[in-house]
């Protein structure tokens, strides 16, 4: 989808649940992202959660924790179609996580595809199209990242740049708060960085930002997270009913 220039959409998922990937990947986003950064899903969490999403059309692609080969080799063994990889900041950081999740002799990536390959089912046709099918997407959230992303860019691999706009925010004096010009500057000049590369730039936004950065030429957006939207409606129903005591 992004390579043929289409807009993808997509939503966090956070809660340790399959009822609540299985509906959410009914729905008809292209992607998902089971967070392992700032939620408690666990691996095992995450495996049977894709287990769920697979029976969709939804992709599911696994935020690890860290840029660290460990915990890439583990999402991908389970099955993630993906992995966005937190925290790149330099032109070495994006070639650890590039290696992370390639195969010898292009990477480092460990032999053991378990779920992956269908538990030996698939081994030879998940090893012929490993390396070129997981998708590598690395995420821009800091100040020292922005500056150094036309290096970053250089590194072969990468398949798409995502922006985490409140580490981002919070790199340049703003805790949380993407709203601030200087913030909103950063993130354009992501974009026109990306645009020059080449790269498909996604962000993760909100119900009401999302087509703001879908119109600034985002080609996949997050909508939010599973347990932030669900907050959002109910706080909105409540309101409204109260209001008409
Ligand atoms: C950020 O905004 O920092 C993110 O990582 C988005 O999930
Ligand atoms: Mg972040």
């Amino acid at each position: 989808m992004l390579s043929e220039g289409e807009i993808g959409l997509g939503i966090w998922l956070t809660i340790r649940c399959t009822d609540v990937a299985e509906l959410i990947s009914h729905l008809g986003f292209d992607w998902v992202v089971l967070d392992m950064e700032h939620s408690p899903l666990c691996i095992s969490d995450v495996q049977n959660l894709i287990q769920v999403i697979d029976e969709t059309k939804t992709t599911p692609i696994v935020r690890v924790a860290w840029n660290d080969p460990v915990l890439v080799k583990l999402a991908l063994d389970v099955g993630a179609h993906g992995v966005l990889v937190p925290w790149v900041n330099t032109k070495e950081e994006a070639e650890l996580a590039v290696k992370s999740v390639r195969y010898p002799p292009k990477g480092i990536r460990g032999y053991g595809p378990r779920r992956a390959a269908m538990y030996g089912l698939k081994t030879k046709e998940y090893l012929e199209t490993a390396d070129k099918e997981v998708m590598l997407i690395i995420q821009i959230e800091t100040a020292k990242a922005v500056e150094n992303l036309e290096k970053i860019l250089t590194v072969e691999g990468i398949d798409a740049v995502f922006i985490g706009p409140y580490d981002l925010a919070t790199s340049y004096g703003f805790l949380g708060d993407p709203s601030q010009p200087q913030v909103q500057k950063a993130i354009n000049t992501i974009l026109e960085i990306c645009k020059k590369f080449k790269k498909p730039a996604g962000i993760f936004a909100s119900p009401t930002t999302a087509t703001d950065y879908i119109k600034r030429g985002f080609q996949f957006v997050a909508i939010g997270s599973d347990i932030g939207i669900l907050m959002q409606a109910c706080t909105d129903i409540l309101n409204k009913l109260k209001s008409k005591e």
